[in-house]
């Protein structure tokens, strides 16, 4: 049986050679052009021309076939989207799902909402790859990885949340108020796969201590860490070595935001996935 692992792009992950592999684009449109978040894009330049583009801006999710084309070479397949909450990205992956199974019954595939985005969809996914390398059963796989979502965790620290406000991602009231006093923001994704905000900590260093005191909070105690940052690699190593100091065995890997999440985390952006020793709440 071939297992393949198909991801929206959102994970930052557009290549993971562990295992078959493969992402669908998000992609990012403006009255000028759209990028598509694929390997092919220099996200730096998007970066720069999105700071001086006129009128508005807004993002779409993967489409049906998109997900079928990326799914149909494969019997059992683990399809990871961005949360539900904000994207249609899941919904898009469970019609390609149903339109395969229906002419095609004995396929199997497990459309799996993170909740979330970016670094801990990273997690996810090296779960569903261990199981894999490990030639588990599809369905003992995909009921490990759902309680493994359980223990993880994304945290971020934002500098600007214009994008987000303007595409409806959060609440403009709060969102303005936050970026007219050119505070950051650090926040969580709830447990219902939603953006919510805890703190406006000033400075990068009061951001980076009360990243690590939320980690904390939330019972980290030691396991993986996956860091994603827009252009941002002092505060990414800021945070790490912080955790280094309590835990210096801690797995800790930092990554570039793709397009989609570079798009909404803005630049400098910090995105956290972590494992945690206790079930959410
Ligand atoms: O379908 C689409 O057009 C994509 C919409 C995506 C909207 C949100 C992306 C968030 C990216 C920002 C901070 C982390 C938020 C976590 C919330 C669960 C990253």
């Amino acid at each position: 049986m071939k297992y393949k692992i198909v991801s929206d792009s959102s994970s930052n992950i557009l290549s993971f050679p562990k295992v078959p592999y493969a992402t669908v684009p998000l992609k990012i449109i403006t009255s000028e052009k759209e990028y598509v978040d694929n390997t092919a894009l220099d996200v730096s330049r998007m970066v720069a021309e999105l700071k001086v583009v006129k009128g508005r801006t807004q993002t779409s999710c993967p489409n049906v076939h998109e997900w079928q084309e990326a799914m149909a070479d494969a019997d059992a397949v683990f399809a990871l989207t961005i949360t539900s909450g904000l994207s249609g990205s899941y919904s898009t992956a469970e019609q390609a799902r149903k339109d395969l199974q229906a002419t095609d019954p004995d396929r199997k595939i497990a459309v799996i909402d993170s909740l979330s985005t970016g670094p801990e969809m990273l997690l996810l996914i090296e779960k569903i790859a261990e199981g894999i390398q490990a030639e588990k059963p599809f369905e003992q796989i995909e009921a490990e990885v759902r309680a493994y979502q359980k223990y993880t965790h994304l945290l971020f620290a934002l500098e600007s949340m214009t994008n987000l406000a303007r595409n409806g991602r959060v609440n403009p009231v709060v969102a303005k108020l936050a970026g007219v006093l050119g505070i950051r923001v650090v926040g969580v994704a709830s447990q219902q796969g939603t953006l919510e905000l805890l703190y406006k900590p000033r400075g990068q260093e009061k951001m980076l201590s009360t990243l690590y005191d939320e980690m904390k909070a939330r019972c980290y105690a030691g396991g993986k860490v996956r860091i994603a940052h827009c252009f941002n690699e002092p505060a990414a190593k800021g945070l790490a070595a912080r955790i280094k100091k309590d835990f210096p065995n801690a797995d800790i890997e930092i990554g570039l935001t793709t397009a989609l999440c570079s798009y909404y985390a803005e630049d400098h952006g910090l995105l956290v996935g972590f494992e945690s020793r206790s079930r959410a709440q």
